[in-house]
């Protein structure tokens, strides 16, 4: 842990956000969030840790609100900030292009001028939350930090923009800054918008509701971990002596298909696929309940085919595997779904 034993972590309402506040306190950390509104807070996620009286501190602040931003880190003067705030969803982005770029690009990089105008290169560490999507469109190639990045939509150009930028001010600028490039992970914390959750909260709300899942490209493969993993390895690329980037992998790859068929499997139910394409449903097998529909609304244009990451470089350097396998990430979902 470095000096100070404060960090400052933006996007704390988020998924990531919530483990990543647990592991720092558990660690001893005093922890200040970052939120754009703390008014009629809803502590779900942070259930834990706003119990941890006195080390658990919430702040009201827009990323994008620069003034703000430099006046909180200037107060704090944390030791570590992870920045985990972003607009993180890809078809959003395609939505609302700039926004996504001003919290995703613009804003750490005014972040990262803030430390230096404040005199605090020598004393703050800067992890940055990059992303698998910088890499586009692979076709199913293991990615490595070494591989070629070709983003594709205004997410992944976002986050590439926030990962060259920092580069910079690493090499020429003397910050302590470590990109975590991470590869997809979920957890019961996960925002319904991305497929993992929705599938989850559909199949076990839908004994109630009756309702098919409705979803958009079943063949999708991708790298999914465990998001309270991917806070460890956050974490855990700050405690070392040198500042690098890492990916955050497991290394293996599922399809959306396949997600489906185990998350039913955890309500003991199988799943009998007929028709191809647009036309494809998934019925009960025992049944013939129909579960399963396709939908072209959920399509996207220049959809990534499959990601799969190498993540050898986490697991010698800062000894990060992840501990939960695919089978055990998709019953926990479930599980966690149904209980409430
Ligand atoms: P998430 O659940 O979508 O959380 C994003 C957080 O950013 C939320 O707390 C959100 O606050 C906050 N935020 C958005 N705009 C903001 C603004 N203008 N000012 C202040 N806060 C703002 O994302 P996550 O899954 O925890 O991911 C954490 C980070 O890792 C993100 O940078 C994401 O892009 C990156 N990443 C995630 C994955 C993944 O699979 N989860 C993979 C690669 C990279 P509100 O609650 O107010 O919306
Ligand atoms: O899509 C397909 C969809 O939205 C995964 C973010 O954390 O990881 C995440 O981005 C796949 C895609 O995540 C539906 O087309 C099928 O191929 O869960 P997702 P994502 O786009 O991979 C990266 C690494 C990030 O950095 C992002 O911040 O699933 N898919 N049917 C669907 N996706 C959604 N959302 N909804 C569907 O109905």
């Amino acid at each position: 842990m470095t000096e100070k034993r404060s960090a400052l972590v933006t996007g704390i309402t988020g998924q990531d956000g919530a483990y990543l506040a647990d592991l720092l306190l558990g660690k001893g950390c005093e922890v200040h969030g970052l939120a754009r509104d703390v008014s009629g807070f809803d502590f779900d996620r942070l259930a834990s840790s706003s119990q941890r009286e006195g080390r658990f501190h919430l702040h009201g602040c827009d990323l994008t609100d620069q003034a703000a931003l430099r006046n909180l880190v200037a107060a704090i003067r944390p030791g570590e900030i992870y920045n985990l705030a972003a607009q993180s969803h890809v078809p959003t982005s395609i939505a609302e292009p700039l926004m996504t770029s001003e919290i995703n690009a613009t804003a750490p990089i005014r972040l990262m001028e803030a430390i230096l105008d404040l005199g605090l290169g020598g004393h703050t560490r800067l992890f940055l939350a990059a992303s698998s999507e910088i890499f586009g469109d692979a076709g199913g190639q293991i990615l490595s930090e070494n591989s070629v990045m070709t983003p594709r939509n205004p997410y992944a150009l976002s986050k590439h923009h926030s990962y060259v930028e920092s580069q910079k001010f690493r090499k020429e600028r003397g910050l302590f800054i470590v990109n975590g490039i991470l590869f997809n992970h979920e957890s019961p914390y996960r925002s319904p918008a991305f497929v993992t959750r929705k599938i989850t909260l559909a199949v076990a709300s839908m004994r109630n509701t009756g309702e098919p899942l409705r979803l958009g490209n079943l063949n999708a493969r991708r790298d999914w971990g465990h998001a309270r993993d991917y806070a460890e390895g956050m974490w855990l690329s700050l405690q070392r002596d040198i500042p690098d980037d890492y990916i955050f992998a497991t290394g293996e790859n599922h399809s959306v298909r396949e997600f489906v068929e185990l998350a039913f499997a955890a309500t003991g139910r199988r799943v009998r696929w007929e028709g191809a394409g647009e036309d494809e449903i998934g019925f009960d097998a025992d049944t013939g309940v129909r579960l399963v529909e396709v939908d072209p609304v959920f399509f996207r244009p220049e959809d990534i085919g499959a990601t799969v990451g190498d993540s050898s470089k986490a697991r010698a350097e800062l000894n990060w595997r992840p501990r939960t396998n695919f089978a055990g990430l998709v019953r926990e979902m479930v599980l966690s779904d149904m209980a409430r």
